[in-house]
């Protein structure tokens, strides 16, 4: 495959001078089976960044500089990628900080786990043997290690460990998809932005442990307060919008509104002269009814039954986990009236609709109903039977 190495630069003369020929006479050759080349998307540096890699152009082929107007990171992210895609072919985008804050000696690594079939190869300084630089002040070493898990928390993905880092590589496909979204990103949070909808939209993601060095030439770039401000606004701008437009919120308005229609039918039956249980039972299978349509045609609708035949089929199915959801109901009713008397039978129903039923009903739906969810072993069970 062809991988581009993308270093985004703004005045790393001296590092990148050191960086370059690491990466042509120690790294590329040894790596055999990838068309390796190097791009760098320099900000017209003052210091003369862009002329020092013109001068490793004459020397090596395989070398391109980017240069544009100084709009941040996430901004020279974006056109380096396009570029290496458009100009270079390239099917891999890598990227890599130019100050040696990335080891370079890991890239073979990034790559064996794209071949492996993963979409993304990211590095991480958190897990399995990663680190951060050992010189960092501890305010320094706090701040990153206490932002990263504020990141995982808020967005509530926590398999990802280094959500901040920019040194990965990314499947052409993963940034075709995610490039108009980008566009907005134009400084440090490209990277945690682009992770997240690369996450979103199910790309598999390796994770690489590196130890993060510590910048020896040159210097920062990065402004804290205005990065910690911009990420706190994207994650929990971010995390609204997925709670806001979740199935799980769907599924919520329509299981109270299910509940209401079987106590609106169990009341105007009961007042017309029908026996209680009669009437709770009609009232139970309307909501069922309801809550089996809506959940298929909202809250699931990615996953939705069209088919007529197959959605007469599931709905047995669907009484069956609502059959399970009942069983739970009377015996937390039957258990708990024995112990705290019947005056508690309302605070029991909602106790067992929250602890019991929204549990057990929605995990059914996701692994059985609409099969969102896949588990491991039941996929591996259905490839045994066939
Ligand atoms: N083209 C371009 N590159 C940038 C810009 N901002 C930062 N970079 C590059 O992005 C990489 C990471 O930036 P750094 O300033 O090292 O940020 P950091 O790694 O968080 O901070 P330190 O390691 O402490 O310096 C470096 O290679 C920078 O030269 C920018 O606005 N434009
Ligand atoms: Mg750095």
């Amino acid at each position: 495959m062809k991988v581009v190495i993308i270093l985004p630069t703004y005045n790393e003369k001296d590092n990148i001078e050191r960086l370059i020929p690491i990466l042509e006479q120690d790294i590329f050759p040894k790596i055999k089976n990838h068309d390796m080349s190097i791009l760098v998307a320099d900000d017209n540096s003052p210091d003369g960044t862009g002329t020092v890699v013109k001068r490793f152009m004459k020397k090596w082929d395989n070398i391109a500089l980017s240069s544009g107007e100084k709009q941040g990171l996430g901004a020279a992210l974006v056109r380096g990628m396009t570029y290496a895609m458009k100009n270079l072919n390239a099917d891999i985008l890598f990227g890599m900080d130019a100050d040696f804050f990335h080891d370079p000696k890991k890239i073979p690594i990034f790559l064996e786990k794209i071949e492996q079939g993963h979409d993304m190869a990211i590095g991480t300084r958190y897990s399995n043997g990663g680190s951060i630089p050992a010189n960092w002040g501890l305010h320094r070493k706090v701040f990153s290690i206490v932002g990263n898990l504020l990141v995982r928390t808020i967005l509530m993905r926590f398999r990802i460990h280094d959500w901040t880092g920019g040194f990965r590589a990314i499947k052409k496909e993963v940034f075709l998809k995610e490039r108009n979204e980008m566009i907005s990103f134009k400084g440090y949070t490209f990277q945690v932005a682009f992770l997240h909808k690369a996450v979103r939209d199910g790309f598999r993601v390796a994770e690489v442990p590196f130890a993060a060095h510590d910048r020896t030439l040159g210097r920062s770039k990065i402004a804290p307060l205005e990065y910690i401000t911009n990420l706190l606004k994207y994650v929990i701008t971010a995390r609204f919008h997925e709670v806001l437009h979740s199935s799980f919120l769907k599924y919520a308005i329509t299981g109270l509104v299910g509940y209401a229609i079987n106590a609106i039918t169990l009341e105007v039956l009961f007042k017309n002269g029908m026996h209680p249980s009669a009437a709770g039972a009609i009232g139970g299978e309307l909501a069922i009814i309801w809550n089996f349509s809506m959940n298929n045609f909202w809250s699931f609708k990615k996953h939705r039954i069209t088919k007529p035949l197959k959605f007469l089929l599931k709905f047995p199915q669907f009484n069956l986990v609502a059959l399970g959801s009942l069983v739970m109901i009377s015996a937390v009713l039957g258990i708990g009236t024995h112990y705290y008397g019947e005056s508690s039978r309302q605070i029991l129903l909602i106790f067992a609709i929250i602890f019991f039923v929204i549990p057990y009903s929605y995990t059914m739906y996701n692994v059985f109903i609409w099969k969102r969810w896949r588990v491991s072993f039941l996929a591996k069970l259905q490839e045994k039977v066939g």
